[in-house]
């Protein structure tokens, strides 16, 4: 009898006639039977799942939301130093368009010169382009130098040029005329001034061995 009562009260007659609450009350009573006939452990299994769920959508969240956290502070950090290294120098460096040029205070070969500069974490200087060519020509003028040596050379293969910085093929160049003339092997080059030609500076090839000033750069 009782399990005949509960089946009654999940009935749904024709309630067309009633108000309209009365469907309200046949609509829960429909769930309510929905819900109870779903196996009990089918109930617990999918509550598990949910959690589960849960935890993993969390836990996905913190550990992206730490990973972007610490990404962010990578690259604010590098940001920072780039900003710092583009914007200042050491103390007796001079800074042109994000580079550090350090001029050697006594004059040396080419070799003892490259020594020195990467004693100071930097190269002979590499000249990449005609604003840093013209730069440093004016440079040399404020230093009074007349014969500064340059990270070129040639003295792996006779006629082809490279940086010492980085072993890169010289391309842009500024060659005095009739140079470089290689006049008894000439290895290694310099900016100079010739006061037969002209009032500034151009690029020569001279003896490794002679003693000038000397730019680094990093
Ligand atoms: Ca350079
Ligand atoms: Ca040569
Ligand atoms: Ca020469």
């Amino acid at each position: 009898m009782a399990s005949q009562g509960i089946a009654l009260q999940y009935e749904c007659p024709d309630m067309t006639h009633v108000k309209e609450h009365h469907y309200d009350i046949c609509d829960v009573a429909t769930e309510k039977k929905k819900y109870d006939d779903f196996p009990h452990s089918r109930r617990i299994e999918l509550s598990w799942k949910l959690w589960i769920k849960i935890i993993c959508v969390v836990g996905i969240v913190s550990v992206m939301s730490v990973c972007i956290s610490i990404a962010v502070t990578v690259l604010m950090n590098k940001r920072n130093d780039e900003v710092a290294k583009i914007w200042s120098c050491e103390n007796k460096w001079i800074l042109n368009n994000g580079h550090c040029y350090f001029f050697g205070s006594s004059k040396t070969t080419w070799q003892a010169a490259e020594n020195h500069c990467k004693r100071l974490h930097s190269h002979l200087v590499t000249i990449n382009d005609v604003g840093e060519n013209l730069w440093l020509k004016t440079l040399m003028k404020e230093f009074g130098s007349s014969d500064m040596w340059i990270g070129a050379h040639d003295d792996t293969t006779e006629g082809q040029y490279n940086w010492v910085s980085d072993g890169s093929i010289v391309v842009f160049t500024d060659w005095d005329e009739r140079q470089p003339d290689n006049t008894n092997n000439e290895d290694c080059i310099e900016l100079w001034n010739n006061s037969n030609r002209s009032t500034t500076f151009y690029w020569n090839d001279r003896h490794c061995s002679d003693i000038l000033d000397y730019m680094c750069e990093k």
